[in-house]
């Protein structure tokens, strides 16, 4: 099940502002509003999967497309010494917006695990 109506459905149709790093037909990367590191920028599809757990196999070069765009734009932000790519997923994974999203996190050194 897809909820086709989070705040990430809002930022794509342009409803409510984001400050977008990078656009492609399947893909939106922007600037997380509750940065966690000096660099927080998230990856979502412009298909609005909710979760990890939903997606399907027909759902695979997506995904990897959301991979590659993770490099791109983590690579445009400068993050030459490395960074973390994070999917919350569900409950226990923390999630809070249930659009499919990758977190780009990185600027300074990463602790782990995470708690
Ligand atoms: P998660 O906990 O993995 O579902 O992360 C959701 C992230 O989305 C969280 O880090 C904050 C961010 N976020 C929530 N609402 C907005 C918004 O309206 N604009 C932007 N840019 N980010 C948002």
């Amino acid at each position: 099940m897809t909820n086709q109506d989070t705040i990430f459905s809002k930022i794509i149709r342009r409803e409510i502002p984001a400050n977008i790093v990078y656009e492609d037909d399947l893909a939106l990367a922007f600037t997380d509003v509750n940065p966690q590191a000096p660099v927080h920028i998230l990856v979502i599809p412009k298909k609005p999967i909710a979760k990890l757990a939903e997606a399907e196999t027909e759902d695979a070069a997506l995904l990897g497309h959301l991979l590659l765009t993770a490099k791109r734009v983590a690579a445009e932000a400068g993050l030459t010494n490395g960074y973390r790519v994070v999917i919350n997923t569900d409950a226990d994974g923390g999630q809070t917006v249930f659009h499919l999203h990758l977190h780009i996190l990185g600027g300074r050194s990463l602790a782990w695990p995470p708690g």
